[in-house]
């Protein structure tokens, strides 16, 4: 009998869930990794939207759909009116102003403290190739999985009439996976780089929240890798249209610094159910 080291079946593991021959996370130094490392680079550049389409194999993606499926039910429903600009405060103008308006967030939340421990999405968060990979596509000094008991993985379900409405990122990334899609509508659309630190284009964004812009609407089959950079890109997850089976997208949360807890507002914003508006920064 051949006997395998531990390196080997770890990441013989790692290549269950993730398709190390496309994508070799496992070995970002060879020349396949770091072309990938300068293409997922390039990528984020041009679009502020990196996507790694097929990086999670096709039995990993039915592994990660059935431990979510088996979840939904008890997810924590969210539905409050929240503003575009989470970071400002927002008193002060005109009715029909882009800082004025609310709009819905509406979708069911699985936040970490309901996962399996030994489920498939926590297994995928805890890879270190993972980490490393984020960090180098960031190209930051460190990168930590947050520590963060209920929203270190989000799972966020969309059913039929949800929509998670137009708005702009507070934090650095999102990296998230497709894992299931609606059969018509709820999909990712957005508009790179239309809001600058010293330019906010009101009237570009209004053109979007009118109808009169049309926003990119990027295909995203399951087990694609997303990492989306939303500060400066407006963007939303699109009313879910007739479907027999919820949208379902993975999210993992990073930090520059190890023990992130994110702020216990936002965590009650997400589980809590509460309606009350999200208005931003009050002061
Ligand atoms: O689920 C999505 O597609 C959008 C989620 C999002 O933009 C967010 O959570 O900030
Ligand atoms: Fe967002």
């Amino acid at each position: 009998m051949i006997s395998r080291n531990p390196a080997t079946l770890h990441t013989e593991r790692l290549d269950t869930y993730i398709d190390l021959d496309r994508y070799p996370i496992h070995d970002l130094g060879s020349k396949a990794g770091r072309a990938l490392i300068a293409d997922a680079q390039e990528m984020m550049e041009r679009d502020t939207l990196c996507l790694l389409e097929g990086f999670l194999r096709e039995a990993a993606v039915s592994d990660l759909s059935a431990e979510i499926g088996q979840l939904e039910a008890g997810a924590h429903r969210v539905d409050y009116p929240a503003t575009i600009y989470g970071w400002m405060n927002n008193a002060g103008f005109p009715p029909d102003h882009p800082r004025s308006q609310l709009l819905r967030r509406n979708c069911g939340v699985i936040s970490y403290d309901q996962l399996n421990a030994k489920g498939a999405c926590r297994e995928l968060y805890e890879f270190d190739e993972l980490t490393e990979f984020i960090r180098r596509l960031l190209g930051y000094d460190s990168l930590y999985r947050t520590a963060c008991p209920t929203l270190s993985i989000q799972v966020n379900i969309m059913d039929e009439g949800e929509i998670f409405d137009w708005h702009f990122d507070t934090n650095d990334g999102v990296v998230s996976f497709t894992i299931q899609n609606a059969d018509e509508g709820g999909g990712f659309e957005y508009v790179p780089m239309i809001r600058a630190e010293d330019d906010e284009n009101y009237a570009g964004v209004t053109r979007i929240l009118d109808g009169i812009d049309t926003p990119r609407r990027p295909e995203m089959s399951p087990g694609t890798l997303s990492l989306f950079l939303g500060r400066r890109s407006l963007h939303r997850s699109a009313p879910i249209q007739k479907t027999s089976k919820t949208r379902q997208s993975l999210l993992f949360s990073y930090d520059r610094k190890p023990g992130m807890l994110f702020p216990p507002e936002t965590c009650r914003r997400l589980t809590s159910g509460s309606p009350e508006p999200f208005l931003g920064r009050l002061s």
